[in-house]
């Protein structure tokens, strides 16, 4: 299987050529401009009135501010289509607190709106030390999500809610974006998740096999550039690491990778808590992975199913959007995806057709090239992005 390690990591590495570090914009608006709108309240409210605004942010770094008005009520416009963080800063731009959906929802995945939809209420915010629930809760009304894409999207958040809990990543009391630096880390998982066995669309395992992973960090602050060392929590495998320091093709950002340069990872999925960047400029940055023991079964998997020409050539891939162990799960793609690439290699691992990058609207993709014999594919690979910029690779063995 190592062949297969080292190839899922060039189709990595490729896609970090491609996309431009990890995942840029996080997918970007086009659903239109709303506003969010709440009151805070609760238990805590010694610690709340101390609110003097609202940020708003994407795992991209974009972000909005917007003030708390005395009477503790705030209104602030976004665009739909991005995934968006919400947080609270006191007067000296320090942290106190985050809004959550619950059940492991820390962001508004503004990704799947209702039609019609201009405005978001969510009432009277209740409080609990940094934790900050709604008074209503836009899942299932203003924000479309069924059941298993809620458990999906928890899944694939983890990485931005960390920044989300924690917008100080560099712990010097004052909330990065509020400093004009944004840091972020997303993952990257190689993902073996089925066989075709002789049929056109593959056999899915329930619960796939992670096969390893990366994980991404960037600074959007150029002199953080001069490297980085890494210590994992206890049971990582990851001590005073030396990251690899991975392409990106946007103005100033910086990106460290873990694993890229050995081609395998310590363990298949990354033990849960925090990793610890040490920069060459003495910086340190914190980011609190969470747990990953769930992702074989809550990872979202695109299976396809491969059309031929009548002379046996490949003339077009569909595919659909679900998770392992639920059939019934299909998944709508514009509320969990970004974009995906289908490539296509053959047994020495050659490959022979790379699809663009496909939006996550489109589900079906006619090759541009038309002679390649199925006979010779060895594996598929459905390489997508999710809507918070974590990579997965999920790929189908022929
Ligand atoms: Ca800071």
């Amino acid at each position: 299987m190592k062949s297969i390690k080292l190839f899922c990591l060039f189709v990595l590495i490729t896609m970090l050529f491609t996309c431009g570090g990890s995942g840029g914009g996080g997918g970007g608006g086009g659903s239109g401009a709303i506003t969010i709108k709440g009151t805070l309240s609760g238990v805590h409210a010694t610690d709340i009135s101390q609110a003097t605004k609202v940020i708003v942010f994407s795992a991209g770094g974009t972000s909005t501010v917007a003030d708390v008005k005395s009477n503790g009520s705030f209104e602030i416009n976004v665009d739909a289509g991005t995934p968006l963080g919400l947080i609270f800063a006191g007067a000296s731009n320090n942290f106190l607190g985050y809004l959550t959906l619950g059940n492991g929802i820390e962001s508004l995945p503004l990704t799947n709106v209702a039609d019609g939809v201009t405005t978001i209420d969510l009432q009277t915010i209740s409080t609990s030390g940094l934790i900050n629930s709604p008074g209503h809760n836009p899942i299932g009304t203003e924000i479309s999500l069924t059941s298993a894409e809620q458990t999906a999207l928890a899944m694939c958040n983890g990485m931005f809610a960390a920044v989300v809990k924690n917008p100080d990543v560099d712990s010097n009391g004052v909330i990065d974006i509020l400093e004009s630096k944004f840091y972020a880390s997303t993952i990257a998982y190689g993902v073996a998740a089925g066989n075709f066995g002789g049929a056109m669309t593959p056999t899915v395992n329930s619960t796939v096999t992670m096969d390893h992973y990366n994980i991404f960090i960037r600074s959007e602050t150029a002199t953080d550039a001069g490297g980085a060392t890494v210590t994992g929590p206890s049971g990582s495998g990851i001590t005073n690491s030396t990251c690899f320091v991975a392409p990106t093709s946007i103005a100033n950002e910086v990106s460290y990778t873990i694993y890229a340069d050995l081609g395998t990872s310590p363990t298949t999925i990354p033990t849960a808590g925090n990793y610890v960047f040490t920069l060459a400029n003495g910086k340190v940055l914190t980011f609190s992975i969470p747990d990953q023991t769930q992702i074989s079964s809550k990872i979202v998997v695109a299976i396809p199913t491969v059309t031929l020409n009548g002379n046996g050539t490949i003339n077009k891939v569909n595919w659909v959007y679900r998770m392992p162990n639920d059939s019934s799960s299909n998944l709508t793609p514009k509320a969990l995806i970004q974009n995906i690439i289908i490539q296509i290699n053959d047994a020495s691992f050659t490959r022979l057709y790379d699809s663009p990058q496909i939006t996550s609207d489109i589900i079906e993709h006619t090759l541009t090239d038309q002679t390649i014999p199925w006979a010779t594919v060895h594996n598929i690979s459905m390489a997508y992005n999710d809507v918070y910029g974590n990579h997965y690779v999920v790929d189908f063995l022929k």
